[in-house]
């Protein structure tokens, strides 16, 4: 024990210089694109440091170099210089949705401020940040990991039969409605329900609903399980008065408990147990421009999300495990969809979001913020004539069009928006290319320095 102890503590503190930054988020709220981002901001800001004034070693002029490296174990690299060519591109375009898991390391050489360590003539340090990148749709399988399958088919039941998942559930719930759960199973019978949740789950997904709460997350994003696998053959049964043995619902959990020991299970632990800092991206605009029922789902898939994550274990085993994330970021993506004078309510409405969230991670003594945040600027800030009034747009390229336009997207609202802002259609937010870029001074962006320092910033002193 006190040998093992005194291993754990020594391999700890050799890597006091890796910080593991967990970059969490739904589906297309921008993970890809921050992580591409981060790495190209890092490895541009060496030679450019006024690309990223609100990284203190930057802007201090200590920030000498960065490196990129491949991942530990055998994670497969994420594909930064496909990523980075998409958007750098001409015509300019965005990377590929993520269908597998990838990680990579990019470690920063900076002078260190700490005057021990110059005294010993070691003035300059190196700090290796470890990313993951992975489909967004897997961090939703990890509350499974808690919850019964009997808690698990009530939840999914009843958001199966309310709109606007119920017209796309249809066939499914009328073929359960045949079904005695307590009944001896038939495998055919339970296969195909299985089949009918999962064509109805990936449509939904798939769909222009906006929706994000799809369970279990692999028959959506399978990443290395063939779509067909039987692993993945899970749905929800109504509950049973006597599930005996053999019974379709006692099968059907059996399936459940082997989904969450078998894919759920080792995601969490190899992925998301340990981290040193954590930024949280969500897509508030997106969510806003699909509407009430998309922009509820949206706060409901976070505060599953975010429950399963183990925040602040403290004492001397969890620090020797490496367990205790330092702080959380919350950052309100693609803030380029709407003017700089926007950006403030964008941000207190990512707030009011996550409130429920951000105070639990704060009681357990962990630091959390928000901002709003562009990994990519697409769009600047023009004044425009709308009926007369002069009003603060932005001006870019959107997708699907072949010239510049400028457009108002309406005003954020400070707080969750009320019934009347939801029947107005207010919110017109379009997506945009990336603008095309000349040099190699990296890419215009909104905050992701401001990110950086509030993540990395205090490890590089
Ligand atoms: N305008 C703008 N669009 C963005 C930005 N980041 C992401 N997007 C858009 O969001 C889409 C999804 O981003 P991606 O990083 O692939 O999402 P992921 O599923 O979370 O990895 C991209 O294809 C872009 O259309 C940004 O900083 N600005
Ligand atoms: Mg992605």
């Amino acid at each position: 024990m006190v040998l093992d102890t005194a291993r754990a503590l020594a391999r700890r503190v050799g890597e006091r210089n890796v910080v593991r930054l967990a970059v969490t988020g739904l589906r297309r709220c921008g993970k890809t694109v921050f992580t591409t981002a981060f790495i190209d901001d890092l490895l541009c800001a060496g030679q450019w440091p006024e690309l990223l004034p609100f990284l203190d070693v930057a802007a201090r002029g200590d920030l000498i170099a960065a490196e990129t490296f491949a991942p530990e174990g055998d994670i497969p690299a994420f594909p930064y210089v496909e990523s980075i060519g998409a958007i750098r591109g001409d015509p300019a375009g965005w990377p590929k949705a993520t269908e597998r898991l990838h990680g990579l390391r990019v470690s920063i050489r900076y002078r260190t401020r700490n005057r021990v360590a110059r005294l010993l003539g070691s003035a300059t340090r190196v700090l290796t940040v470890e990313l993951v990148d992975y489909p967004g749709e897997w961090l939703l399988d990890l509350p499974l990991l808690a919850k019964s399958y009997t808690d698990w088919s009530r939840e999914t039941l009843g958001m199966t039969r309310a709109m606007p998942r119920a017209v796309r559930f249809e066939r499914w719930l009328t073929f359960l409605a045949g079904i005695d759960p307590g009944a001896p199973a038939v495998t055919a019978t339970l296969d195909e329900a299985a089949r009918l949740y999962a064509s109805a789950l990936r449509d939904c997904a798939t769909s222009d609903t906006g929706l994000f709460l799809h369970q279990p997350a692999r028959i959506v994003s399978p990443g290395t399980f063939a779509p067909d696998d039987p692993l993945l053959a899970v749905c929800p049964l109504p509950p049973a008065p006597s599930a005996a043995p053999g019974s379709f619902h006692a099968v059907m959990a059996e399936r459940y408990a082997a989904y969450c020991e078998q894919v759920v299970a080792p995601f969490y632990r190899d992925h998301f147990r340990r981290f040193d800092a954590q930024i949280v991206l969500v897509d508030v605009l997106g969510a806003l421009r699909h509407g009430q029922a998309s922009f509820d789902d949206m706060r409901a898939a976070i505060g599953a999300v975010l429950q399963s994550f183990d925040y602040g274990r403290t004492g001397l085993r969890a620090w020797l495990e490496g367990a205790r994330t330092e702080r959380v970021l919350f950052a309100a993506t693609k803030a380029d969809h709407v003017s700089s004078n926007q950006h403030p309510n964008l941000r207190r409405l990512l707030e009011e979001v996550v409130v429920r969230e951000g105070n639990r991670i704060r009681f357990r003594g962990v630091a959390t913020k928000a901002i709003a945040l562009s990994s990519v600027r697409c769009t600047e800030d023009v004044l425009g004539e709308v009926q007369g009034q002069t009003l603060s747009m932005v001006r870019g390229l959107p997708v699907g069009r072949t010239t510049q336009t400028a457009l108002f997207p309406g005003e954020i609202p400070a707080h969750f928006p009320g019934p009347q802002d939801w029947r107005d259609g207010r919110f017109r937010f379009l997506d945009f290319l990336p603008a095309p870029v000349t040099g190699n001074r990296g890419l215009p962006h909104i905050g992701i320095d401001e990110a950086m320092d509030y993540l990395i910033g205090p490890r590089l002193g």
